[in-house]
């Protein structure tokens, strides 16, 4: 088990712990299988699933594996557990649990004391450990080796979805698992939405094209957004890339230990705006990424995270322009005793295809 958990149980001054979210699951006992329940305490840890993964749940983590079935109910598995502690205090992850299953719990479960977890247990998961980032650097690399391909594969007349699915096919040609999201490749005019749909739109000489995709390897994920021209740029669009690109350079430079994240966002917020795109830029810089894509801390105008070695996050500047078209260029970094590295190696300067 992640050793960390015992100090949260100290710190939240709790008999127990119910671990309900499946990311949470994962990091803490090492099951993938993501249906099933973690009962922590001083005396146990118990892992409570169902038929179709106790076998694997046995092989994958070290906690004792409790099969829940008709006859042996989850709530009365729990129950014997917290008699056996004779716990009377429970946390429990109120960020995540659905409303309907804290009823049920509540009424099932003879416990004094409900203690909400708030983000506490997401918490742990920031502070990314060696082998950890090992499996966020190949996760990340594998996107380059996609990118890679993509360059040899794009041309005028295919649609945003045969981009799609060629991109996704070369990630898991190169070892994903599995993506982090879903693709987005958006074309000319469609570009200037962050998060655009693929759609049949083909691919027009002049256009921009905006390819944001991850893919998970041992469980983690990666994150990366290139944007290119169909053809030759035009002199707008080549000053909208390079604004873009600048804020993307310098905001990663700025980036060290005891900053916070809003100073990180300002760095590039600031230089977007300078350049008269500030309105343009709607969303966040960045966010840190893990076993879920978008985790905690962020690179927002809003959080006040003091920045740690050994976290990961993304630097995701864009301008998008409506009716004209958008650019948006992603990498992963981590953050180092002084300062970063960048865990994407894809050139950024502007690619013309
Ligand atoms: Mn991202």
């Amino acid at each position: 088990m992640n050793d960390n958990v015992n100090g949260l149980i100290s710190q939240k001054n709790i008999d127990a712990l119910l671990i309900t979210d499946p990311y949470n699951m994962r990091y803490i006992s090492g099951f993938r299988g993501g249906e099933g329940v973690l009962y922590i305490s001083r005396n146990q840890h118990v892992l409570i699933t169902d038929s179709r993964y106790t076998e694997a749940a046995g092989k994958e983590s070290d906690f004792t594996v409790a099969e829940e079935n008709r006859e042996n109910p989850r709530t009365e598995l729990l129950s014997k557990c917290i008699s056996q502690d004779h716990a009377r205090s429970l946390g429990y992850e109120d960020c995540s649990m659905l409303c309907s299953d804290f009823a049920m719990f509540k009424k099932k479960l003879n416990v004094e004391t409900w203690v909400p977890m708030g983000q506490t247990v997401n918490e742990l998961r920031q502070i990314k450990t060696p082998e950890e980032l090992d499996y966020l650097r190949k996760a990340e690399s594998i996107g380059d080796a996609a990118f890679t391909a993509m360059l040899n594969f794009i041309k005028e007349g295919q649609t945003e979805l045969e981009v799609a699915a060629r991109l996704e096919y070369e990630m898991k040609m190169n070892g994903a698992e599995g993506f982090s999201f879903d693709s987005i490749v958006a074309s000319g005019i469609n570009s200037s939405m962050p998060h655009a749909v693929p759609s049949e739109k083909k691919l027009e000489n002049g256009d921009f094209l905006t390819m944001d995709f991850g893919c998970i390897y041992k469980g983690y994920c990666s994150d990366m957004t290139r944007t290119v021209v169909i053809g030759k740029a035009d002199s707008r669009q080549k000053e909208i890339y390079d604004i873009v690109l600048r804020a993307h350079k310098v905001s990663m430079a700025a980036v060290k230990p005891g900053m916070k994240g809003c100073e990180v966002d300002k760095v590039a917020r600031d230089l977007i705006t300078e350049a008269g795109y500030g309105d343009c830029f709607g969303h966040g810089l960045g966010h840190s990424v893990g076993l879920y894509i978008h985790e905690e801390p962020r690179f927002s105008m809003t959080d006040q995270t003091v920045l740690k070695a050994n976290m990961i996050e993304t630097i995701e500047p864009g301008i998008y322009v409506p009716g004209f078209g958008g650019v948006r260029i992603e990498d992963m970094i981590l953050i180092t005793e002084d300062g970063y590295e960048d865990l994407a190696h894809s050139p950024k300067e502007l690619i013309e295809l």
